[in-house]
């Protein structure tokens, strides 16, 4: 796959299928602006579509910051419809990343506040470096969050404690937030992209077609009852034997080999 260049991020496949997308503007610890945004897009329409991808890994540049947040300078003199339309284009974007049919993985090297705790919750786990710092300091600046922060934080960790941090604008470092279970783990700093590696590995190794499945399934039932999910469930488990995955899983087992799969 040929991969565009980007001014605002890096978009690399280190490994086929892994795809490790970099926030690339350090000296506005990789605030969010309307360019990053449009590239990121640009991204995650790509890989929705791309039937080779296995992981993508999400991280920022440099050691301060995954990202600091929205872009400040470039939010502060919009007017309320200006507003609205901003934050409705990013909310389409980070459920467009919440939906990729692979498993996406935040790597959390420092600051991720505001739009970047956001944009950490919109990808399905989060690992955080030792220095991380999460937040949604958006009341200091007068603004309730705006990239699904309210509703993505109360169903990640326990809602009382997410109002806690919704309506103080208290940061968490990295052994808090792993202890509300808002991060998977903790890292040390130089360690992560290696264990955020590890971790994409393991998932390309498994049945391409049953990971996805898996993310569909909790992609659609999110919004269901339990019994309509499980019957979602349902479906997608019948969908899996009609592929070949599943019958080269099976088969493999019971010759007592490893599984060779193709992703159909
Ligand atoms: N935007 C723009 N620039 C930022 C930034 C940000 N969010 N965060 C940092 N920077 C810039 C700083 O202005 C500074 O630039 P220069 O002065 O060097 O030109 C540079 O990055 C380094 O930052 P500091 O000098 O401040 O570094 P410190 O180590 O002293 O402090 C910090 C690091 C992360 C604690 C501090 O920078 C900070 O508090 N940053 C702001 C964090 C924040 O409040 N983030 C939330 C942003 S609000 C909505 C749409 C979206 C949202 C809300 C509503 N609608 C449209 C409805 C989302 C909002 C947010 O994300």
């Amino acid at each position: 796959m040929n991969l565009p260049e980007y001014h605002c991020l890096r978009h690399e496949q280190p490994e086929p299928g892994i795809h490790l997308v970099t926030i690339d503007r350090p000296r506005a610890l990789n605030a969010l602006d309307t360019t990053t945004l449009a590239e990121l897009a640009s991204v995650v329409a790509r890989l929705a579509v791309d039937p080779d991808a296995r992981a993508l890994l999400l991280t920022g540049e440099g050691a301060k910051a995954f990202v600091a947040g929205a872009d400040i300078s470039q939010m502060q003199s919009l007017s309320p419809e200006q507003a609205r339309a901003f934050s409705a284009k990013a909310s389409r974007l980070f459920l467009d990343i919440e939906a990729l049919p692979v498993p996406a993985i935040a790597l959390v090297n420092g600051y991720a506040l505001g739009g970047g705790c956001e944009l950490a919750l919109a990808c399905d786990w989060i690992v955080a470096a030792e220095g991380a710092v999460f937040g949604q300091p958006e009341v200091n600046l007068g603004i309730p969050p705006g990239f699904g922060g309210t509703q993505r934080l109360p169903r990640r960790i326990a809602p009382g404690k997410a109002l806690e941090l919704l309506f103080t604008g208290r940061q968490v470092k990295a052994d808090e937030a792993v202890a509300i279970g808002l991060a998977n783990e903790k890292v040390p700093a130089d360690a992560l992209l290696a264990r955020g590696m590890e971790l994409a590995r393991t998932i390309a190794s498994k049945g391409p077609f049953a990971v996805r499945l898996v993310k569909q399934a909790w992609q659609r039932g999110q919004s269901l009852d339990l019994a309509q999910a499980c019957a979602v469930e349902s479906d997608l488990f019948g969908l899996a034997f009609s592929s070949a995955d599943q019958k080269e899983g099976m088969r493999a087992f019971l010759e007592k080999r490893a599984a060779v799969f193709r992703g159909d």
